[in-house]
């Protein structure tokens, strides 16, 4: 796993980091070319959309969120899976 490269999905104004196993199984996904999967995240299953990088849930496709594959040291971060940095 690339330490320099996280994954992102997008907040109110900023971006959260993903947690850590679903930022791994994204990135390993990514790495043998997977365009659209399934992950559960946080007790629901996603869609995760590497084509047009977004997630949303498979039942409430209503919110869409733009996600991205980033350097760690991008601004606007605001924590990691709902959990904010100080
Ligand atoms: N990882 C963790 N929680 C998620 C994820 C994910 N990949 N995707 C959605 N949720 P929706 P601000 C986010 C949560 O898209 O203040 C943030 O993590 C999502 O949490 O309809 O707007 C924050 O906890 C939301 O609570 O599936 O930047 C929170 O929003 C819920 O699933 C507020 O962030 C429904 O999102």
């Amino acid at each position: 796993f690339d330490d320099e490269y996280q994954w992102f999905y997008e907040g109110r104004n900023g971006w959260w980091k993903y947690d850590d196993r679903t930022s791994q199984e994204i990135e390993s996904r990514h790495k043998t070319g997977e365009k659209l999967f399934e992950l559960l995240i946080a007790g629901f299953l996603y869609i995760i959309d590497l084509e047009n990088m977004i997630q949303y849930r498979r039942n409430d496709r209503s919110r869409k969120r733009k996600m991205k594959r980033d350097l760690i040291s991008i601004p606007d971060v605001k924590g990691v899976a709902g959990l904010k940095f100080d």
